[in-house]
C-alpha cells in the first residue's frame, strides 16, 4: 500500500484569560481551511489547536474573579471547545498546557536542555508586560511602556534561570540560509535575520514569584517561564519522545501564527529544539492583523469583535469566507462588517448562489441525458489553485476559485439554457453541472457546509481535490434552498 503523505499543522495555544475574539478565529479558521485543503489533497493531517493556560495572565484573571486558577482556565476552555465547534473547526486535537502530559513532557525537554549544557543560573532584572508574558529591557521600552502593545510593564528583580540563545545565533542563520521557505512570508524574514544579526542575548526562563506553571525541575524554588512551557506544546501534542504521532508528523510542516509572536517562534522555538537534538519545524507562518482604524484587534485594548455573533448574523460561510478573501494571509487589514456584507450579497449570494440556482432550476426540468464536450474545462485552472494554497496564498486560491465561478455564471449568459432544447440543452447541462460539482469540492475547506448543500442539490457525494477534473458523473439534481441570504447593511 501507498504511504499517505503527511501534513502537520498548528495555531498558537491561545491565552485563557477571555473567550476567543476574531483575531483567535482568525488564525484557527485559515489553519483549518489549510489542513482541509490536504485533507482533500489525500494527505493524512494532523491539525493541532489548544490554550495556553499557565503564567501571571491567566493568574491574575482568576484571582479577579476570586477562582482558583485551574477552575478558571477549565470554564474559559469549554468556551474555546464550544466556539471551534461553531466555527466548524476540524482540529484534531486539543492541547491544553495544563493537561499532566503536556507537563511531564515539558519537565522532560528543560532537563535534555539543562543536561547538555545550555540552561545557567543568573539574576534578571528588567521589565515584563504581563498581558503580552514579555521580558524587556530599558532599551527596548517605548516610553516606558510595552514596545508591542504600549501597555504598563513591571520591573522585575529576581534570581532566575537562563536558557542560552546566544550560543545558537550562527545555527540559526545558517539553517534560516538553508530552508528559504521556514521565515515566511519572505517579506517579513529580514526582520528577524536583521535582529539574528545583531546578537542574541540569553533569555530568562524561569521565575520565582510565579505560581501557576511548570515547576522548574531542577530548582524547586523556581517555576518555567510560560512561553517555554507552551512552545513546546507542538511536540507533546505528538507524545515527544517516543509516540507514534512524533515518528509520523515531526517535523510539522507549518506553525501558523500572528505576527507579533514570531520571535518566539522563529528564533527561541527553532533554538531550544536544536539544544535538544530535534529537528525544527519546516515552516514558520506569521501572517498579518485584523485592525479596527489602523489598531490590532485585541481584547485588552477593548475593540475585541465576537466570531460567533458575527457567523450567527451573517452566516459561518460567509463570515470563513470574508475572512480570508479580504487580504493575502501575511498581510494586515481593516475590518468592516460592510465589506462582510458586500461579499456575502455580491459574490457568495449573486455569483456562487446565483449559479447553482440557476442550474439546478434548469436540470431538475430537463430528463434527457446530460453529457457533450467539456466547454467550460479551459477556464478551470486546478494546478493555480493548489499553487496558491501551497503558498499558503488562500487569497490567491478563492480569486482563481471566484474566476472560474464568473467563467460559469458567463457561460450560462452566452448559451441561455432556457431557449434550449434537447441534446443541446443536455450539453450545456453538462457543463454547468460539471463546474458546480468541481466548485463544490474546491471552495469546501472554505465553506464546507455549503459545499455539503451544493452536493445534496446535485446529488453527488464529496470529492477529492484528485476529483477536480470534468469527467462522467451520475447526478440527483434536487433543489433546494438558496445557499445565501443577501443582507442589507
Ligand atoms: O500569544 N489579528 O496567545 P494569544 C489577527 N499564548 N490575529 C490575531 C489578532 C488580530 N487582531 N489578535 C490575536 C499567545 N490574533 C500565546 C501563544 S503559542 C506557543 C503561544 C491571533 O491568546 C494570532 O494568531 O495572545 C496571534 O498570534 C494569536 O491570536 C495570539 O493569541
Amino acid at each position: 500500500m501507498r504511504e499517505l503523505a503527511k501534513f502537520y499543522i498548528t495555531t498558537p495555544i491561545y491565552y485563557v484569560n477571555d473567550k476567543p475574539h476574531i483575531g483567535h478565529a482568525y488564525t484557527t479558521i485559515a489553519a483549518d481551511v489549510i489542513a482541509r485543503w490536504h485533507r482533500l489533497k489525500g494527505e493524512e493531517v494532523f491539525f493541532l489547536t489548544g490554550t495556553d493556560e499557565h503564567g501571571e495572565k491567566a493568574e491574575q484573571a482568576a484571582k479577579k474573579e476570586g477562582k482558583t486558577p485551574k477552575e478558571f482556565v477549565d470554564g474559559i476552555v469549554d468556551q474555546y471547545i464550544r466556539i471551534w465547534k461553531e466555527l466548524n473547526i476540524s482540529y484534531d486535537y486539543f492541547i491544553r498546557t495544563s493537561d499532566p502530559s503536556h507537563e511531564k513532557i515539558v519537565k522532560q525537554l528543560v532537563e535534555k536542555i539543562y543536561k547538555n549544557g545550555d540552561i545557567y543560573k543568573g539574576y534578571y532584572e528588567g521589565w515584563y508586560c504581563v498581558p503580552d508574558e514579555t521580558f524587556w529591557t530599558d532599551l527596548q521600552l517605548k516610553d516606558g511602556k510595552c514596545p508591542e502593545c504600549g501597555r504598563d510593564v513591571k520591573k522585575i528583580k529576581e534570581e532566575s534561570y537562563f536558557f542560552k540563545l546566544s550560543k545558537y545565533q550562527d545555527k540559526l542563520l545558517e539553517f534560516y540560509k538553508k530552508n528559504p521557505g521556514f521565515l515566511s512570508p519572505k517579506f517579513r524574514s529580514k526582520e528577524i535575520l536583521n535582529r539574528v544579526e545583531d546578537g542574541l542575548k540569553d533569555v530568562s526562563i524561569t521565575r520565582t514569584t510565579i505560581k501557576w506553571a511548570v515547576p522548574f525541575p531542577m530548582d524547586e524554588k523556581h517555576t518555567l517561564y510560560v512561553w517555554i512551557d507552551a512552545l513546546i506544546n507542538y511536540i507533546s501534542a505528538l507524545g515527544w519522545p517516543d509516540g507514534k504521532r512524533f515518528k509520523e508528523f515531526w517535523p510539522a510542516d507549518i506553525h501558523l501564527i500572528g505576527k507579533e509572536i514570531n520571535w518566539f517562534h522563529s528564533v527561541i522555538w527553532p533554538a531550544l529544539l536544536f539544544s535538544a537534538g530535534i529537528e525544527p519545524p519546516k515552516k514558520v507562518f506569521a501572517h498579518g492583523w485584523w485592525t479596527i482604524d489602523g489598531k490590532k484587534i485585541s481584547k485588552s485594548l477593548g475593540n475585541a469583535i465576537d466570531p460567533v455573533a458575527l457567523a450567527k448574523k451573517y452566516s459561518l460561510d460567509a463570515f470563513r469566507y470574508a475572512l480570508l478573501r479580504e487580504m493575502p494571509l501575511g498581510d494586515d487589514g481593516d475590518f468592516s462588517e460592510k465589506t462582510l456584507a458586500v461579499r456575502l450579497n455580491n459574490e457568495l449570494a449573486a455569483e456562487l448562489g446565483n449559479l447553482l440556482n440557476r442550474a439546478v432550476t434548469i436540470a431538475e426540468k430537463y430528463d434527457g441525458a446530460i453529457e457533450g464536450s467539456p466547454e467550460l474545462e479551459s477556464s478551470l485552472n486546478v494546478d493555480k489553485i493548489d499553487e496558491a494554497m501551497e503558498r499558503i496564498n488562500t487569497f490567491d486560491a478563492l480569486s482563481e476559485i471566484f474566476l472560474f465561478i464568473k467563467a460559469a455564471n458567463k457561460y450560462v449568459n452566452d448559451k441561455e439554457p432556457w431557449k434550449l432544447k434537447g441534446k443541446e440543452l443536455g450539453g450545456v447541462l453538462y457543463n454547468l453541472l460539471e463546474s458546480l460539482r468541481i466548485i463544490s469540492i474546491l471552495i469546501s475547506p472554505f465553506t464546507p457546509g455549503t459545499s455539503e448543500k451544493i452536493n445534496a442539490q446535485l446529488g453527488v457525494k464529496a470529492g477529492a481535490l484528485e476529483d477536480c477534473k470534468f469527467g462522467k458523473h451520475a447526478y440527483k439534481v434536487k433543489k433546494g434552498e438558496y445557499l445565501f441570504k443577501k443582507i442589507e447593511n
